[in-house]
């Protein structure tokens, strides 16, 4: 299995301003954990960020065929990227999105997410672990039965 971990802009300054909101892990840390998780797992990942919509655009396009499903922090482009949205929505494989804050704890226009609505499912307020059970959750929506014939638990 095949996972696309999608990090939108400017997630590359993870731990290097505003750590009272975003924590003090860097995205460099973040991906170590991704792939802690992933080889817990049993399963490849591919990590990448960019501060530009278009390139996250044409990695969701190429997604399917290539990767099972996708984990992505839109960052602010999920409060505003209807195009985002039509992107995952037409994927074709699934899609879980992951905040590193509560969003919902913060400013109003952080609460409403145009990109959750085509996604499986959330998971946000739980800083750079929250990428990890992101990875799981989207694992055990995939394959909720391993080959060993046991139930993944997430
Ligand atoms: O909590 C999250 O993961 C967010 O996706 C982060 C976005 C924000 O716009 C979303 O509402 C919630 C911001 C990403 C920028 O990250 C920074 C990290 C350090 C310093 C400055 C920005």
């Amino acid at each position: 299995m095949r996972i696309l971990v999608l990090n939108g802009p400017n997630l590359q300054m993870l731990g290097r301003r505003e750590p009272d909101v975003y924590g003090t892990a860097t995205l460099e840390d973040v991906e170590a954990l991704v792939r802690r998780t992933a080889g817990e797992l049993g399963v490849e990942v591919e990590f990448r960020q960019s501060n530009h919509e278009g390139d996250l655009l044409d990695w969701i396009g190429l997604a399917s065929g290539t990767f099972d499903g996708i984990v992505i922090n839109p960052a602010a482009y999920t409060h505003t990227s209807v195009a985002l949205r039509d992107a995952l929505a037409g994927a074709g494989v699934p899609a879980v999105e992951v905040h590193l804050s509560n969003v919902h704890g913060r400013e109003e226009f952080r609460r409403r997410s145009l990109t959750a609505e085509v996604c499986v499912g959330v998971m946000c307020g739980f800083g750079v672990a929250g990428y990890g059970w992101a990875l799981r959750a989207l694992v055990q929506h995939l394959a909720p039965v391993n080959k060993k014939g046991r139930k993944n638990e997430a």
